[in-house]
C-alpha cells in the first residue's frame, strides 16, 4: 500500500475531484454503499495526470518486479496508459520506458486484429484497476494475460472498499483482496483504502455526519 502521507492526500484530492462522494449509492454486486469512488471522474488531463503519480508512486513503494502494465477495458485503459507516462518520468525509474497493453471489449476481425492492443504481453504483468469491491473483475484479466504466456504479477488499484468477498447471505470469511491473493496467488497494491477514508471523516468536522453510516456499512460488509 502507498505510504501514509500519500494515502491521506489521495483521498483529499479524489475529495476535491468529487471522485469521492458520500450519500446512498448501489454497488455492482448490490450493497447498498454510503460512498462511492468514481474514478471515471478523474476526467481532466489535470487530474488524471496526478492520479497517474499516486499509481505509479504506491508501484514504485510496494517494491515488487514488474516487467509491464495491462489495463482491462474499459476503465483500466487510461489507467495504464497514464500510469505508463508517470513511469517514465519518475526519478526511481531513471533509464526505463515501461510498456503497457489493453484489450479491447469486442475482438476485432480486420486491421491489425485480435483483443489485444498496445506492446506485446509478456514478463510480470501488473493488472491495473479502480477499486475492488467484492472482487469480481480479475479473473478475466489474469486469464488474458496467462493465455498470451506472460505472468500476471500485482493487481494495483486506486482504491481497496476493505470488503468481504461473496453475496449477500453467503458472504465469505476474507476480503474480497485477500480472495485474489489466495485464487491467483497475487499481490494487490492500493493507493488507499476504507481505513483512509475513515481518517477523513475522524478528522474533519465537515465530514463527521457520514462517519456513522460508513462505519456501520463496514460492520456489516467489511473484513
Ligand atoms: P468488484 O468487481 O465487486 O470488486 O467491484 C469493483 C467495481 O465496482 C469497480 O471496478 C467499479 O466498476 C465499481 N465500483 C466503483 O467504481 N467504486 C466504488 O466505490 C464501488 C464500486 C462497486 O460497484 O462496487
Amino acid at each position: 500500500m502507498a505510504q501514509g502521507t500519500d494515502r491521506r492526500e489521495f483521498v483529499q484530492f479524489a475529495l476535491k475531484e468529487g471522485v469521492l462522494r458520500f450519500g446512498s449509492f448501489v454497488t455492482k454486486s448490490g450493497r447498498t454503499s454510503p460512498y462511492f469512488f468514481n474514478a471515471g471522474l478523474f476526467n481532466t488531463g489535470a487530474s488524471v495526470g496526478k492520479l497517474a503519480q499516486f499509481y505509479a508512486q504506491a508501484l514504485i513503494d510496494s517494491k515488487l518486479p514488474f516487467d509491464m502494465l495491462f489495463g482491462p477495458a474499459y476503465k483500466g485503459i487510461p489507467l495504464a496508459t497514464a500510469t505508463s507516462v508517470a513511469l517514465a518520468s519518475h526519478a526511481e525509474l531513471t533509464g526505463r520506458d515501461v510498456p503497457f497493453a489493453y484489450n479491447r471489449k469486442e475482438a476485432k476481425d480486420h486491421g491489425e486484429g485480435g483483443v489485444l492492443v498496445g506492446a506485446p504481453l509478456k514478463g510480470k504483468v501488473v493488472i491495473i484497476d479502480d477499486v475492488i469491491t467484492a472482487g469480481t473483475s480479475v479473473k478475466e484479466s489474469v486469464e488474458i494475460i496467462r493465455a498470451a504466456g506472460a505472468e500476471p504479477c500485482a493487481v494495483l488499484i486506486a482504491m481497496d472498499r476493505m470488503e468481504r468477498a461473496g453475496p449477500d447471505g453467503a458472504l465469505s470469511p476474507h476480503s474480497a483482496v485477500q480472495e485474489v491473493q489466495q485464487r491467483y496467488g497475487l499481490p494487490v497494491v492500493s493507493i488507499a483504502s476504507l481505513t483512509d477514508i475513515l481518517a477523513l471523516l475522524e478528522h474533519n468536522a465537515e465530514f463527521a455526519q457520514y462517519r456513522e453510516s460508513v462505519l456501520a456499512y463496514r460492520a456489516r460488509y467489511g473484513i
